[in-house]
């Protein structure tokens, strides 16, 4: 384990941070390469540079959360309780710095000291506690909630090893377990003083009071402790500091001495063991549940930890009256992830604070707010009520309850009608009792919200109809964001500085002012600048891409990049069929006339999922032989980026021209690598699905291509009975490139290496309709290939789309959260 300290307070502490200048900042790195890290400036290698720096940095930082934190509690203020199973926070150092606004002096600082800031902060490990989309917007939302200032602390999962590291071996997916943490990570603090201890198993008894009065009590089988880890969250200007504060799972020293006295020092160890389980690692599954014990585990360990935590800051100001609770505190639930904190809190109401049931339920309803993020069924996480039952058996039965309640509730709705009833149960009967957490969920919070404008229509009308009609208004949209401060002035220094020089330096703030820009689309001089910082970020990533796989790339060609979790819905495999397609042509007609592209992903694919290994692994192979084909490889070059995580994607994003956004319509919910790749200018080829509508919207369809099947057209094809050889048997480069795949062209003495890919098009139904889409993407491909050689054109759309994101902004979301859900006001922090 490892508890960073800082050293002592200096007096430098005492001046405001707009006042230290590099000298100050360079003494600060010094000092703690001395007196922290025990090395000097000769000794010092770019990681205990990068240690110092972020020491000294780290002084600023719990100076500010100091001082907000006393403030949040002197004003009493209500605040919102992030609650997520995933933050993917990625590096901390620029983006700490940034938001301080500290980060020339500290580049000027480190450069006097011999340093490269850039060769400094590579060496932070990505904080990667999180999978994808969900993770990250979680981490974006946390940056924009101090930024406005408001009190808020996001909950979630100390996890010792983050999302696996991706190696690609012969073109295959390898995970390696991922140590964000093996050297130290300069910007947590623990916290023993707040530990928490959790319950778990064991059974419930049933006692009955003189006045007939029963009362449940909960012998659990077994204790755990959860440690408290904070990483102070930076807001940008850097006045409120707030905090993600993380539990670590621990042995309970309590029960284990038991064992240990009665001679089981082994049995002591091994149920150390396990408690030290619970947060050992990331469960790797996006969009799907595999439904295990432990995940379930650690998903009630950080809900109780925080829960605990949060009742503990309560009665520290309003003692045992629970009336105020739902005035101060609102738990917005990231998922269904969090949804038992639904139950935990009702069980310390009625079962510890002794509270009449609807008093309870009252302040729980009135609590709690749920985000769905998906309406994949597969992703609907649902729990065996057995497993339930031995893991938190006082929460089955008080789901159970609730489930009562609300089925009369229902009854007198709907009266007799058991189709409704089956549907709305919180519990689904079958050959398995099931638990669904997401009716939980509903039931349970008084708002709920989707993700995008599209997919918040779908929640009402497909997932939960009945749940709209009986609560009109409860379910509504929050259409998602990013933060500007990451995604476009610390990730695309070049471009950021431009915009600046152009409309000043609020927009970071304001991101509504880049429309500043679109006076500037038709100014040729302007065009140019824009699009020399674009070449200029297109040659630091193929440096990059050497780097990595050693492919060559020239940054004169396209750069068409898809990145993402890999996921059939995602569509990453219609991208390669069209690069099949290309490549085709290339060799069918050497004069095929295309603008030179370079085909980029990056995806990571959860462990378990066959078919999207077997994607990664196609994608590699056509790569090796495209890239080696000397035929071709001036006009077309494919790369597949390894270990794609929040700091690749970084360097990515400035330097992508397409972005491709490709998914299934009615299946992204919303996507957030659309907004960041289209704020750095690049233009999407994408579907009418998730966010991608809003952004057509917003920059115009002459700035965006557009192809593809809509959600009613693939709801009708799918309701007609799709069948993908129509496409197969008709279309003879859909049938050329699928029969590619089966031959060895691309794993030269291994024919077959690739069918599933096509297999899963054609037997296996394709579900996620490629074929269906083919023609259309290929068209809306040729399109961009043409407008991209008019570099006028091209110049004046890059430059549209950044003009044009300022909706997409996290502030906007979380003042859309604010005043449709939280009702929370700021907080000015001197
Ligand atoms: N998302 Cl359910 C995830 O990243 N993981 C999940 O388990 C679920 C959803 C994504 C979703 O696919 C994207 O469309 C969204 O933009 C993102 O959540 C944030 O809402």
């Amino acid at each position: 384990m490892n508890t960073t300290g800082n050293s002592a307070l200096h007096p430098q502490q005492a001046k405001a941070i707009t006042e230290l200048d590099k000298n100050d900042i360079k003494q600060a790195i010094i000092r703690h390469l001395h007196c922290s890290l025990g090395t000097d400036e000769n000794k010092a290698n770019n990681h205990a540079w990068w240690k110092a720096t972020c020491a000294a940095v780290q002084e600023q930082v719990l100076e500010r959360l100091r001082i907000t934190q006393k403030t949040h509690y002197m004003n009493d203020t209500r605040a919102v309780h992030y609650f997520s199973a995933e933050f993917l926070m990625g590096r901390l150092m620029s983006n700490n710095l940034q938001n301080l606004g500290l980060f020339d002096a500290t580049r000027q600082a480190l450069l006097e000291l011999g340093v490269d800031i850039n060769d400094v902060m590579e060496e932070e490990p990505d904080m990667a506690l999180g999978n994808g989309g969900l993770g990250r917007l979680a981490a974006c939302f946390i940056d924009s909630l101090a930024t406005l200032q408001l009190p808020a602390i996001g909950y979630g999962l100390h996890y010792e090893h983050g999302l696996f590291r991706q190696e690609i071996q012969s073109g295959a997916q390898i995970e390696r377990p991922d140590s964000w943490r093996d050297y130290g990570n300069p910007w947590e603090i623990c916290r023993p003083e707040s530990i928490q201890e959790v319950s778990l198993y064991g059974y419930v008894e049933t006692k009955y009071g003189d006045n007939g009065q029963i009362h449940k009590e909960w012998h659990p089988g077994s204790i755990v402790r959860g440690v408290p880890w904070d990483i102070p969250v930076v807001g940008y200007g850097g006045k409120t500091v707030n905090v993600l504060r993380l539990w670590e799972s621990r042995a309970s020293g309590y029960f284990n001495w038991d064992v240990f006295n009665a001679g089981g020092y082994l049995d002591a160890q091994r149920e150390n063991v396990q408690a030290e389980t619970i947060s050992k690692v990331l469960y790797p599954n996006d969009e799907t549940e595999a439904g295990k014990e432990l995940r379930l585990i650690q998903q009630y360990f950080f809900c109780a930890c925080s829960l605990k935590d949060i009742i503990r800051r309560y009665k520290r100001a309003h003692g045992d009256d629970w009336s105020r609770f739902a005035e101060q505190v609102v738990i917005q639930l990231n998922d269904t992830h969090p949804a038992i904190a639904i139950a935990e809190l009702m069980r310390i109401l009625v079962d510890r604070a002794q509270m009449n049931w609807d008093k309870a339920w009252e302040i729980c309803t009135h609590s709690f707010a749920y985000t769905n993020h998906t309406l994949l069924p597969e992703a609907l996480e649902r729990w065996p009520a057995r497993m339930l039952e031995k893991i938190l058996p006082r929460h089955l039965e008080i789901i159970y309850e609730i489930n009562h309640r609300f089925m009369a509730l229902v009854d007198k709705t709907w009266p007799g009608n058991d189709v409704i009833k089956r549907k709305l149960s919180i519990i689904e009967e079958g050959s398995e009792k099931m638990i669904r957490m997401g009716n939980l969920s509903v039931i349970g919070s008084f708002a709920v919200n989707g993700v995008a404008a599209i997919h918040s229509k779908l929640v009402k009308e497909q997932l939960f109809p009945e749940f709209d009609q009986l609560w009109p208004g409860k379910l509504t949209n929050v259409t998602n964001g990013i933060t500007p401060r990451r995604w476009l002035k610390a990730c695309n220094p070049k471009l950021s500085e431009l915009i600046s020089s152009k409309l000043g330096d609020e927009w970071p703030l304001k991101l509504d002012q880049l429309q500043g820009l679109a006076s500037f689309a038709d100014d040729k001089a302007f065009q140019q600048q824009f699009m020399q910082i674009k070449h200029a970020n297109k040659l630091l990533l193929a440096e990059e891409v050497k780097r990595l796989t050693g492919v060559e790339l020239d940054a004169n060609m396209i750069f068409d990049v898809q990145i993402k979790r890999l996921h059939e819905y995602k569509r990453q495999h219609l991208n390669l069929l069209h690069i099949l397609a290309l490549y085709r042509r290339l060799l069918e007609n050497p004069d095929y006339d295309m603008h030179p592209r370079a085909f980029l992903f990056g995806a990571k694919a959860a462990p378990g999922y066959k078919l999207a290994k077997d994607i990664i692994y196609a994608i590699n192979k056509v790569a090796d032989r495209i890239n080696n084909d000397k035929r071709v490889n001036h006009k077309l070059k494919v790369v597949f980026l390894p270990n794609y995580r929040v700091s690749l994607a970084e360097k990515m994003i400035p330097a992508a021209d397409i972005s491709e956004q490709i998914s299934t319509a009615g299946k992204e919910a919303s996507g957030t690598g659309n907004m960041k790749l289209a704020l750095n200018g690049a233009v999407t080829v994408g579907t009418l699905d998730g966010a991608n509508i809003e952004i057509a919207e917003e920059v115009g369809e002459d700035n965006i291509f557009i192809f593809g099947l809509t959600v009613e057209q693939v709801h009708k094809m799918q309701k007609a009975g799709y069948s993908p050889y129509d496409y197969y048997d008709t279309n003879r480069e859909i049938k050329a490139v699928l029969d590619w795949l089966e031959t060895d062209y691309f794993t030269p003495g291994k024919p077959g290496e690739l069918v599933s890919v096509k297999q899963s098009l054609l037997d296996g139904g394709d579900p996620y309709m490629v074929l269906a889409d083919f023609e259309a993407y290929s068209d809306a491909q040729k399109k961009a290939d043409r407008v991209y050689r008019d570099k006028i054109r091209w110049a004046r759309m890059a430059i549209l789309n950044t003009a044009r994101m300022g909706k997409f902004t996290s502030d906007r979301s979380i003042r859309d959260y604010v005043e449709k859900i939280w009702r929370l006001s700021s907080c000015k922090v001197d």
